[in-house]
This record gives C-alpha cells, sequence and structure tokens, in this order.
C-alpha cells in the first residue's frame, strides 16, 4: 500500500516530534524566602553589577550560586506578601485579585478577618479549575508534587495536590507550616501538657516511613523528589516537578548538620536556626541538580528556584530596613521586603545544540532587572512545551522567554499589583501598585503602619529601600498611580474589605 505524499511528510513530522524526549521542568519553590536570605548577590550596584550586602555575607547558598552561574537571575521578581496567594498564583497563571485567594489559607476556620471580604476565595483551588500541573498531566507529563500544598483548606478536596492535577503528592495537606522539622519528632508539634492544638493537625502527611528516625525534613523530601524523578526517567515520562520546602518557614528549628557555621556569630538562636533551614534547603537544591546530572537528563531540564514571598528571617522590625536589609520590611509587610523573592532560571546543564535549549535560550551567569513575577511561570512553561492555555481561561502572567536571554523586553508593561484586603498580619487592609520606576500603597484603614495616611508613594528608582514617602509632595504621581491601582482591581474584579457596621466594601479613593 502507497501512502499519499502529505500522509508520508505528516507522519514524519509527527515521529520527529514525538521521538525527541520533551523536556522537564523543575520548579522549586522555597517557602518565606527573601531575596536577601542566601549568599547570591541579587540586587545590583549602578552599573547594573551584582552587588554584596551583609545579609549575602551571613547566609551559605553555595548550590544558589551553582543554579545562578547555569542561568539568569531576576532581582526584581515579585510575589504575594504571603504564601497560598502566591502559591494559586503559580499554579493558576492568574493575579491573587483576581483569583481571589488574596490570604494565607487558614486550614480550620476562614481567616478573612474583622474587616475582610465575604467572599474572597478561602476555599482555594477546586477539582476541575485550569492548574499548571493538570494541563501538563493531560498532554502526558508526570506531575510530581513534593513539599507543601496549600491549596485549600482540610476539609476542601484540593487540600491533597492529587486532586489538582499532580499525579503523586508526598507530603502536602492543608497545613502552611510544619509541625516540626525533625523526623524523631514525626514532623509533629513537640507534645506539650497545656497544649490546645490536638496532636497530629500540624503533621506533615505522608511521611510516615521517616517517623522516629534522625533526619531532618528536607532531607527527607529531598530523598523523596529524588526517587520520583528516578520513576519518571524509568518510564520515559517527561515530569514536572513542583518541589515546594517547607523550609524556611517557622518553626526555626535548628538543623543540626549546618548549626556549627552559625555556632560563634553572636547572632539570636533563631536567626541561626533560620541560616541553617537556608543551607539545608540549599543542599537540597544541589543534591537534585546532582541527581538530574547522574541521571543524564540535566540539558533536558529546566530549573525554575523562586521563593513565596517575602523574607521571614528574624532579624528586626517588621516594618524597618532589617530582615531584608537594605529592602525595607518582611513578609506580610507593604513593603519591598514582603514581595521580593529570589528567582533564578536555568537549564540544569547548557549545551547549545540541545533542541529545547534552541527554543528556550537562558543567558549564564547573567542577571535580568526588569520587573516579573509568580504568575509568568504559567504561560513560560505551557510556551516552552507547545501546549495551548486553555480557552476561557484568563492568564495575567506573561512569558519569560526575552527576559531570560538577559535582554530587556520592551513588549512587557512593568507594573505589579498586590491585594492584601485582609488582617491581622504585619500590615493590614492594603493594596500596592508598582507602575515602572514608582510604587504608590493604599492603606483601606490608615493607622500606625502608614502613617496616618491612606497613602505612600515611593520612586523606587532614585529610593530602592522606600525612606522618602512623597505622597504629599507629588500629587501628579500619586494620581496617576492611584488610577492605576484602581483600575487593576477592577479589571481583575478584585473584593474588598467592609465597612464594620454595614459590612458595605470599601474601595480605594483617590487623593
Ligand atoms: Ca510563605
Amino acid at each position: 500500500m502507497r501512502l499519499p505524499a502529505l500522509c508520508l511528510s505528516l507522519l514524519a513530522a509527527w515521529s520527529s516530534i514525538s521521538a525527541a524526549p520533551r523536556p522537564n521542568i523543575v520548579v522549586m519553590l522555597v517557602d518565606d524566602m527573601g531575596v536577601m536570605d542566601t549568599s547570591l548577590p541579587f540586587l545590583t550596584d549602578a552599573e547594573g553589577k551584582p552587588r554584596r550586602y551583609p545579609l549575602n555575607e551571613w547566609y551559605r547558598t553555595p548550590n544558589m550560586e551553582r543554579l545562578a552561574a547555569k542561568g539568569v537571575r531576576f532581582n526584581n521578581f515579585c510575589a504575594m506578601s504571603v504564601c497560598s496567594p502566591t502559591r494559586i498564583s503559580i499554579m493558576t497563571g492568574q493575579n491573587a485579585a483576581r483569583h481571589r485567594t488574596t490570604n494565607w489559607i487558614n486550614p480550620d476556620n476562614n481567616n478573612a478577618g474583622p474587616q475582610g471580604p465575604a467572599d474572597w476565595n478561602w476555599n482555594g483551588i477546586k477539582p476541575g479549575d485550569v492548574t499548571l500541573p493538570g494541563v501538563l498531566q493531560a498532554n502526558g507529563y508526570r506531575t510530581i508534587h513534593v513539599g507543601k500544598g496549600h491549596f485549600a483548606p482540610r476539609a476542601f478536596e484540593a487540600a491533597d495536590p492529587s486532586k489538582i492535577g499532580f499525579d503523586i503528592n508526598v507530603a502536602g495537606g492543608s497545613i502552611g507550616a510544619p509541625g516540626s522539622y525533625y523526623g524523631k519528632q514525626n514532623f509533629d508539634r513537640p507534645a506539650k501538657a497545656n497544649a490546645k492544638v490536638k496532636r497530629g493537625s500540624h503533621a506533615v502527611p505522608g511521611l510516615e516511613k521517616y517517623h522516629g528516625q534522625d533526619i531532618f525534613l528536607t532531607e527527607a523530601l529531598t530523598i523523596e523528589a529524588k526517587a520520583h524523578v528516578s520513576d519518571a526517567v524509568k518510564e520515559k515520562k517527561p515530569f514536572f516537578l513542583y518541589f515546594a520546602q517547607y523550609a524556611v518557614h517557622a518553626p526555626f528549628d535548628s538543623d543540626p548538620r549546618f548549626a556549627p557555621h552559625y555556632a560563634s556569630s553572636g547572632r539570636s538562636p533563631q536567626a541561626q536556626a533560620f541560616a541553617t533551614l537556608i543551607e539545608g534547603m540549599d543542599k537540597s537544591l544541589g543534591d537534585l541538580l546532582d541527581h538530574l546530572d547522574a541521571l543524564g537528563i540535566a540539558e533536558n531540564t529546566l530549573v525554575f528556584f523562586l521563593g513565596d514571598n517575602g523574607s521571614d528571617a528574624p532579624l528586626g522590625h517588621e516594618h524597618e530596613v532589617a530582615c531584608a536589609a537594605p529592602l525595607r520590611g518582611k513578609k506580610g509587610s507593604h513593603y519591598e521586603g514582603g514581595m521580593r523573592v529570589p528567582f533564578i532560571a536555568a537549564w540544569a546543564k547548557a549545551d547549545a545544540g540541545n533542541e529545547h535549549q534552541k527554543r528556550l535560550p537562558i543567558a549564564p551567569n547573567a542577571v535580568q532587572s526588569q520587573q516579573a513575577a509568580v504568575y509568568d511561570l504559567f504561560p513560560t512553561i505551557l510556551g516552552l512545551t507547545d501546549i495551548s492555555t486553555p480557552a476561557q481561561h484568563t492568564l495575567d502572567g506573561q512569558k519569560l522567554d526575552t527576559l531570560l536571554t538577559a535582554r530587556p523586553d520592551t513588549q512587557r508593561e512593568e507594573k505589579f499589583l498586590m491585594h492584601y484586603p485582609h488582617a491581622p498580619h504585619r500590615t493590614d487592609y492594603f493594596t500596592t501598585f508598582r507602575d515602572g520606576e514608582w510604587k504608590v500603597i493604599y492603606h483601606y484603614f490608615p493607622g500606625k503602619a502608614s502613617g496616618g495616611s491612606h497613602y505612600q508613594l515611593y520612586h523606587l528608582k532614585t529610593d530602592p529601600f522606600e525612606q522618602n514617602d512623597l505622597a504629599q509632595t507629588h500629587p501628579a504621581e500619586l494620581k496617576r498611580l492611584m488610577q492605576g491601582l484602581i483600575a487593576g482591581l477592577e479589571a481583575q474584579n478584585a473584593v474588598y474589605p467592609v465597612e464594620k457596621s454595614t459590612q458595605t466594601p470599601v474601595k480605594p479613593k483617590l487623593p
């Protein structure tokens, strides 16, 4: 039988696509890691060269340095100010104002806050929602979840990541923090005679085989991640590994493997323990990179490394230059220290001849200063894997392809909207909006953190550490930025804090 020429050429094209292994994707997400919690300098000097600050001398992250040498790191990469909003933005490609999980998800009680919106999305992701792993799974990927989930409350289905598109779930549940990092404590909160918390309610799920062992949580998760990667390779399936470290979230349990490095520092025991969590997380990254090399798949594996919100380092006041110095503020606050996170993108082994790397070239040892955000991963990953975004699914993210080459992307608007209509946290009821060189912060209920005003305005280009509030002296810029903030919230159909007495929404006001 002779096939028509067209059929033959289609067949040839199909077999060349199917014969080529598809790229593997690793997203390593570190809980509560800010952009300064590392020995790898992200911030730059006036010439755009990486500049080291004292915190870069304090932390030890040689494997982040190793990954950064292979790829590009971003110094203006933004996340939401707390956990679940960022995690769901990674899963959906949407800003939190749109998906409406604008606060961390308390597993057991709706934590909208006293004047929070009743119709915020405490329930998180629902089965059937469009998610990054779900789309990859439907297109032939092995989808692996290792670590912290925090996508939905305890009684809801999506508390289990296997309900939202992951083939495999290790250790993911509704909890936002481990009860303990110690295997000897079964990764559960230590028993206390007067404890109100039920034993087991904050234990990391699914790691029973490590219970009673002298093993740190970060190490157990690393062993699991490596094993599931090996299985995917054995089955010749491309994989998506979402490796969501519980580290470096509180409790600040000291990792004994690294404690001696900090013992004579003179810093507080908490600060030392935090540094050991950072170093253990970094070792995990190194072990995973070694594993990709050993399996011979590094050149076909794209690695994204990032944090989920600003630093939670126990180093000082929440609204000052301390925990994320020289940036101001920390996790949960309205300053840059609350929402600037490390971001590194690299092929695990550079190979200029590799067809995937030709499709998505990444500059080695480069720094990108243009602003980008957590929801940009979704379209970037689908673009690389040639999978279309499902129809009807609205994206806020944009592809990072040009930025990964370290060139500027002139098509991209440098805007970032961060909406937190909740309390209590380090800052309550606020929205921030970055537009190019400027940033405005709107406080729905002015108080001490806002200097008694609704507005704070900073010129980030000349004042990156937010020391000079220009709201009073630059009314034209303030108005323009507030117009952008309001338009952004309306375009994303955001929900707002409410008046105490009437429960009516309180929308931001123009100055
Ligand atoms: Ca977090």
